[in-house]
């Protein structure tokens, strides 16, 4: 039963003008409401606001705030892409503590190498199917160099020119151009006329020193990661951002990492896309330190959609958060949920996420962007929409088996 006083709020709803003024109606505390007020207005938050969120906002409030920008930016529309990945080997001269997948060059008859003949023929067998996009990310070999390298982007353009090529974290870049003895234009113009076309946003882990020096000392650090995609971004490449959160770092350090890719993007604007990648724990030298939970997850999507206000797409990985969460995550700001991939993606799988064989039909991606209300849209690596799936229930005509 309603009492009088219940009904009369229930009435003011209809002349509130969204769910934020609800929620800055009903938060209490003023440091809050000023963070909430701002993310009305569009205007950005500070470095000491984002932490204040993780410290003290609560999953429903950053998740309405990021819930109101989400909507702001892209409605209900959830993007989707067709790719696939290769993984040229898992031999690596790094090893970063929390990787469960590389095998040192020392040990490398447990890991595999690809060669140029075998991507060759993973691609081909792709042949006559829809996926606009090939994600290329590996372990950093030392007989993998730029030639090698350039000789496969060509051979891929050459099979298929329609097929966007994604490839080579910012770590596996500054080890090819050093071995090159080329500058880092000079090796992105290189690859770029070879054919290579943006960049994904893996190796940033997290940037700060402190953090960085005890996950993964040996690489290139935050500053060569950012010259890289700065340089791709200069050739007019577009390029993606990562952040492995969850494990040793602190509020701090998640504020930091993006702050210094919220200044770079304000420089160039070449990041499409932020992808907080969760630490999962299994198989590494960090088995020990315990997984964030989904409440966590959800919250640092959440803030990452409330601070990075000049990254226009949000992505969660599915393979690495599991498909329910990824379902969830499109609540708390996430707007993308990558593609369909297939089953050779092993980074994750070994790393101990619950997706061992991480392939999804378009049928079930579209599926699962439905059932949560949400409109499924097909995009290329740019974000162009290649296919928008709210009126689309029958998918005999369209489908294939990516
Ligand atoms: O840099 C490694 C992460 C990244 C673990 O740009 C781990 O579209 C969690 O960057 N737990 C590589 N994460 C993958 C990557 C990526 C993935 C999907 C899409 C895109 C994109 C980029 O994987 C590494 C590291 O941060 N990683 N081990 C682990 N145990
Ligand atoms: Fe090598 Fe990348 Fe694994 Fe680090 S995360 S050890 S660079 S494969």
């Amino acid at each position: 039963m309603f009492t009088t006083r219940s009904l009369i709020t229930l009435q003011q709803i209809p002349i509130m003008t969204s769910s934020i003024d609800i929620c800055i109606e009903a938060t209490s505390d003023p440091s809050l409401k000023a963070i909430a007020e701002k993310v009305k207005n569009g205007t950005r938050i500070t470095d000491e606001e984002c932490v204040l969120l993780f410290e003290k906002g609560s999953l429903a409030f950053v998740g309405a705030l990021a819930n109101f920008i989400r909507e702001k930016l892209h409605g209900d529309v959830t993007y989707f892409n067709r790719n696939f990945h290769i993984e040229p080997t898992n031999v690596c001269v790094f090893s970063c503590k929390f990787c469960s997948y590389s095998r040192l060059y020392a040990h490398k008859e447990e890991g595999w190498e690809l060669s140029i003949d075998q991507m060759l023929d993973i691609v081909k067998s792709y042949d006559g199917k829809p996926v606009t996009e090939v994600h290329i990310v590996g372990g950093v070999h030392p007989k993998m160099n730029m030639e090698y390298f350039i000789e496969l982007i060509k051979k891929i353009q050459a099979h298929r020119p329609d097929l966007h090529i994604k490839g080579f974290t910012a770590v596996e870049l500054d080890y090819m151009f050093r071995k090159a003895k080329l500058t880092i234009p000079e090796g992105m113009k290189a690859l770029k006329e070879a054919g290579l076309q943006s960049l994904p946003g893996g190796g940033a882990e997290i940037f700060h020193p402190d953090i960085r020096n005890q996950i993964c000392a040996d690489k290139v650090d935050a500053d060569g990661w950012l010259a890289i995609h700065q340089a791709a971004h200069e050739l007019g490449m577009h390029s993606n951002a990562t952040m492995l959160y969850g494990h040793i770092e602190k509020f701090e350090h998640r504020v930091d990492h993006m702050s210094r890719l919220r200044a770079l993007q304000d420089k160039t604007k070449g990041f499409n896309t932020f992808i907080p990648l969760k630490f999962r724990n299994a198989n590494n030298d960090m088995s020990h330190v315990p997984e964030s939970s989904v409440s966590e997850d959800m919250r640092m999507y959440a803030i990452a959609r409330i601070y990075l206000d000049n990254f226009p797409h949000l992505k969660a990985y599915w393979p690495m958060l599991g498909r329910n969460n990824a379902q969830l995550s499109l609540a708390f700001g996430v707007n993308d949920i990558d593609g369909t991939i297939d089953d050779s993606t092993k980074i994750y799988s070994m790393a101990g996420s619950e997706e061992q064989t991480p392939a999804m039909s378009t049928e079930q991606l579209v599926t699962l962007i439905k059932q949560v209300k949400r409109i499924p849209v097909e995009r290329d690596t740019l974000y162009n929409e290649i296919k928008n799936y709210s009126d689309v229930h029958s998918f005999t005509e369209t489908m294939s088996e990516c």
